[in-house]
């Protein structure tokens, strides 16, 4: 273990886990579980950020935590857990918040994005989520954070704070994390808008598929998906941008290379790449959604699985936070 590279990644509880996160994310996490040192969680707490009905976001964190599992983490090879079963992270939280330029936080897109969309409820947690996620990730000296590409303006301020850090305190207490951002599939697009990210938490179905969806629901919404003028089937993000997005998803779950597909169809309809496509994400889905309804029989499994992976982790993390709190002058932990 001491030798491998560490990684750490997660994902916010909200709505359901989509193609999207599988390909810009989970799909790249069940490749590195093999040869590194990997922590996965669910970002709970960050889900806060938005208002969340107390039963739903219980229920949905077993969901995600299934939804890992079905997808083919592995608890024995990683160290998957819920965020706010490791009081760690909100810990160095704050540590890191009282390091953080206002102003830096000002003009985060996400951030950006988020006000927008929830005008009415502009709270100060989603103001200050970059920084719990920096903490998330150095609170563990990871290597690598996985992550798609919406994420790297967090993954430069996490960057950053490390400076501040360092800065002011010295070197020596975290490890300076590199984004790891694949080259096909890091933004898929929304289904029915290839002008905005595909997003779990989008309240119109139609522009994601659910990784826990049924073949049913799969096929409708990939034949309703829009395409653009023209018939052609070729990938061309700026003219063609609703066939383009079709032909990534393909070739990540189908393994083809693009051009490889471009040829396949040449000459064919929208249509035939559509009907191809919907089978091809049945197929991949299928065996999620029966392991993901098995998990969910059975609940108390889960909640070992999870009580048992926060205490590797906050095993671990007890490391980070007992060094910053040395190397800052608080008086010694309990
Ligand atoms: P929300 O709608 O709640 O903001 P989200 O769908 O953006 O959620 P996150 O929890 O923010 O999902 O992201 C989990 C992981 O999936 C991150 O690594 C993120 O970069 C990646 N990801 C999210 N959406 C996409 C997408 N459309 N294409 C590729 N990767 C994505
Ligand atoms: N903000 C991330 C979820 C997240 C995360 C992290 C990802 C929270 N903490 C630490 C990587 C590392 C998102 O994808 N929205």
């Amino acid at each position: 273990m001491e030798n491998k590279k560490t990684i750490l990644s997660g994902s916010t509880v909200t709505g359901n886990l989509t193609l999207g996160n599988y390909i810009g994310a989970i799909n790249t996490w069940t490749q590195l579980q093999e040869q590194y040192d990997c922590l996965y969680f669910l970002a709970d707490l960050h889900a806060l950020t938005v208002h969340q009905d107390p039963a739903v976001l219980r229920e949905r964190t077993y969901s995600f935590f299934a939804q890992y599992l079905a997808l083919g983490l592995d608890p024995q090879k990683n160290i998957i857990f819920a965020q706010s079963q490791v009081p760690q992270h909100t810990e160095l939280s704050w540590i890191l918040t009282c390091l953080t330029p206002m102003g830096y936080l000002n003009r985060m897109t996400q951030f950006k994005e988020k006000a927008e969309k929830h005008v009415k409820n502009i709270n100060a947690g989603l103001f200050t989520y970059p920084v719990l996620m920096a903490a998330d990730i150095l609170m563990y000296q990871a290597d690598f954070v996985p992550v798609g590409e919406d994420q790297k303006q967090h993954l430069e301020l996490c960057r950053d704070l490390v400076g501040y850090f360092e800065n002011r305190y010295g070197k020596g207490v975290f490890r300076m994390p590199e984004p790891m951002i694949g080259k096909t599939g890091a933004r898929i697009m929304s289904l029915q808008d290839p002008s905005k990210k595909m997003s779990k938490s989008d309240e119109n179905e139609k522009n994601f598929v659910a990784v826990i969806d049924d073949a049913k629901k799969i096929e409708k919404k990939i034949k309703s998906a829009a395409t653009d003028s023209g018939s052609e089937i070729k990938f061309d993000v700026e003219n063609k941008a609703g066939v383009s997005n079709l032909l990534t998803i393909y070739s990540v779950l189908a393994g083809k290379t693009i051009e490889q597909l471009e040829k396949d169809y040449e000459g064919k309809m929208y249509g035939h790449l559509k009907v191809d496509l919907a089978d091809v994400v049945v197929q991949k889905l299928q065996p999620v959604r029966e392991k993901y309804e098995d998990l969910m029989k059975n609940r108390d499994h889960l909640d070992q699985l999870m009580i048992s992976g926060a205490e590797r982790a906050s095993e671990r993390a007890e490391k980070t936070i007992k060094k910053v709190y040395e190397t800052i002058g608080l008086v010694r932990r309990r």
